[in-house]
């Protein structure tokens, strides 16, 4: 048994999104999102399931927020709905989405539970999809404005701000493979819209600067790690090249200013270049004061021709599955946390997510979710050896406070510390909840 003890100050907290646990979908005068459109489209999302009303938290909150509470954690990521905000997407903010988010964020504070916001987790208004969505450069405009009306209204209030949620998957995920809205599967497409969500998130760092607002501002990418498969030249490019599209087509730009030439030239290859216009790549590179990390999975990546433009095939190596079926890989974790400071610099890091899908259900009144413990155990584990290697971690969230709303996968895979049934709403503390709360009380557990 090994005491794996986190510094001083280090930060533990849960994350969710909006469109996945709120519900509530047309009160108040939210306009509806692209997620309200996808989930209505045939086959989409499994068994038909959409966020109308998810975990409900928009009316529940007050009793989330004291389950959080009763966790011990010290900050809670979620998400605003722009749509909640500006239902057409731009125009006249809508007060009583506002409203909403005081109270809520009143509501945290009140508990003592500092809120980290994500200004974009993919709930796009619709309106803005009608006239181009992320393909267009208006929709950089009213993001914007969305993101300075935030900055202002919740000065003082909220500290902690990412601009955007995972842009690897609101443009290839969404506009390459298909898979979330609005389903798109053009590689242009998708690369046009990765330059303009980075866009994008720099002019709102830009704004956020320019307003003197008080707090830091980053954003939160999801990385994954692959080792190739054997070191022939081919698998070992193969494996980067995916690695790269994850991680250096957004990072390099955001620290470095420049766009990687190993991926550009692959992209060209397939007849997609980026749509960069002048002061593009001095917008996004904007210093940022923290840098949020997603990781859930990696694997061994081995060359395949036959798969197309993006060539690498994922080894099973007998690496256990969660039941969503990622491959458990916490050394991955720490080799992708270790390769960022190598190739960017010592940046204040949060794990902003990072958990399991695992389908346990209540019973006699608990969730058995050992699996889940297992796995945040060892990815942990692999944060404080990353540390000690010199990454500069401030905190890890864990995805997710409760089950919810999981996308293209509807209501068919649980990540919560908190188990939801969608038919009465009840909320039941999992295993994995009492453990973490004594990890995030304690700043220390048992390995
Ligand atoms: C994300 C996602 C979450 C998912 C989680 C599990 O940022 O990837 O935003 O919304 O639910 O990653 O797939």
């Amino acid at each position: 048994m090994a005491i794996i003890q986190f510094p001083e100050g280090f930060r533990f907290g849960t994350a969710t999104a909006s469109y996945q646990i709120e519900g509530a979908y047309n009160e108040d005068g939210r306009g509806l999102s692209i997620w309200d459109t996808f989930s209505r489209t045939p086959g989409m999302v499994k068994n038909g399931d959409n966020g109308d009303v998810a975990c409900d938290s928009y009316h529940r909150y007050e009793e989330d927020i004291a389950l959080m509470k009763e966790l011990g954690i010290q900050s809670y990521r979620f998400s605003i709905a722009w749509p909640r905000i500006f239902p057409n997407g731009d125009g006249e903010p809508n007060e009583a989405g506002l409203d909403f988010y005081h109270r809520f964020v009143d509501c945290l504070l009140a508990n003592g539970i500092e809120p980290m916001c994500t200004l974009y987790h993919w709930d796009l208004p619709q309106s803005l999809q009608d006239r181009g969505g992320w393909e267009s450069r208006e929709t950089i405009d009213a993001f914007v404005r969305y993101a300075e009306l935030m900055f202002k209204e919740f000065g003082g209030k909220i500290k902690k701000w990412m601009t955007l949620n995972e842009p690897w998957c609101s443009s290839f995920l969404s506009n390459y493979l298909g898979v979330h809205a609005p389903g798109k599967k053009d590689l242009q497409t998708a690369v046009t819209v990765a330059h303009h969500l980075l866009v994008a998130h720099g002019q709102a760092v830009m704004k956020f600067r320019e307003l003197g607002a008080d707090g830091e501002i980053g954003i939160a990418p999801n990385v994954t790690w692959l080792d190739p498969y054997s070191d022939r030249q081919e698998d070992v490019d193969a494996a980067r090249r995916e690695v790269g599209w994850f991680v250096e087509w957004f990072f390099d730009p955001l620290f470095k200013g420049e766009y990687p030439s190993f991926m550009t030239d692959w992209f060209a290859g397939k007849g997609a270049t980026v749509p960069i216009q002048p002061g593009d790549m001095d917008i996004i590179a904007q210093k940022l004061d923290f840098l949020g990390i997603n990781y859930y999975t990696g694997h061994i990546g081995r060359y395949k021709a036959e798969l197309g433009t993006f060539d690498c095939e994922v080894i099973d190596a007998g690496y256990e599955k969660t039941d969503i079926g990622w491959f458990i890989f916490p050394e991955g974790f720490y080799k992708v946390l270790v390769h960022i400071k190598d190739r960017y610099g010592s940046i204040p890091i949060y794990i902003t997510e990072n958990g399991a899908c695992y389908n346990d259900e209540p019973s006699e009144g608990r969730v058995r979710d050992s699996r889940r413990i297992s796995y945040i155990k060892r990815h942990l584990v692999q944060l404080h050896r990353a540390m000690q290697s010199g990454v500069n971690v401030k905190g890890y969230l864990t995805w997710s406070m409760m089950d919810n709303f999981e996308w293209a996968e509807g209501y068919t895979m649980r990540f919560g510390l908190i188990h939801v049934d969608y038919n009465t709403l009840v909320r039941t503390k999992k295993d994995s909840y009492y453990w973490y709360k004594k990890v995030a009380t304690n700043g220390w557990f048992e390995n």
